[in-house]
């Protein structure tokens, strides 16, 4: 299997962090490239253009880092990342997760592209209220089984948004109005898993 991923990306890491507690790195090689720098190689996988994108071993490319995920979570033995029974738990955590690390995506990019203004549109509020409401419920998760149980692609999401935050944002001062979930945080963030595919110094 080939993954196309760079260093920054949220969603690539939610990939690698899920091949790497499927223990399935050795299977995996890497393809660094720039989504930004219309590769050929990666148009070639996903006209889409974004990463990250599993190419099988059969040769069919997966876009999107959720469904990535769960096509890794079947292919090893090792415990599955959406168990049952409480796979719908499971899920809502991933989603919930996931709509954190969009709002604070965009937000990084709408920067980059559009200038600081672009938070005080009304798309921009609409990101940051977005991200003030996933950190309030999320904190207010944090001592519940889904968070607290064997890892599982809900934690994981939720742990690679949490750290992009830290990354991208750190003028969110996420962790003084959650503090609970930044301890969790800091757990969750002593997995090798985690370690191996931390964001570079920004
Ligand atoms: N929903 C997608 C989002 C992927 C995404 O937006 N990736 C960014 C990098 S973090 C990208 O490749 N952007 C390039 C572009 O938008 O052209 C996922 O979950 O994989």
């Amino acid at each position: 299997m080939k993954l196309y991923l760079n260093k920054t990306s949220p969603y690539a890491r939610v990939a690698r962090v899920c091949a790497l507690e499927k223990q399935l790195g050795a299977k995996v090689s890497l393809k660094w490239v720039d989504p930004w720098a219309d590769d050929a190689e990666l148009l070639a996988v996903n006209p889409n253009g974004k990463i990250p994108v599993l190419v099988t071993e059969a040769g069919e490319a997966i876009s999107e880092s959720l469904l990535i995920a769960l096509y890794l979570d079947g292919r090893s033995a090792v415990g599955s990342l959406v168990p049952t029974p409480d796979q719908a738990n499971v899920l809502a955590l991933a989603g919930l997760g996931q709509g954190l690390t969009d709002a604070a995506f965009t937000t990084v990019i709408s920067r980059k592209h559009l200038g600081p203004d672009s938070d005080s549109t009304v798309l921009g509020q609409r990101r940051h209220n977005a991200l003030s409401r996933c950190l309030e419920q999320l904190e207010g998760l944090v001592e519940t089984d889904v968070m607290q149980a064997g890892i599982n692609l809900g934690q994981i999401v939720t742990a690679v948004a949490l750290s992009y935050m830290e990354f991208r944002l750190p003028e969110v001062r996420w962790h003084q109005q959650c503090p609970r979930l930044a301890e969790w945080l800091a757990v969750f963030a002593e997995r090798a898993s985690m370690k191996e595919t931390s964001f570079p110094a920004p």
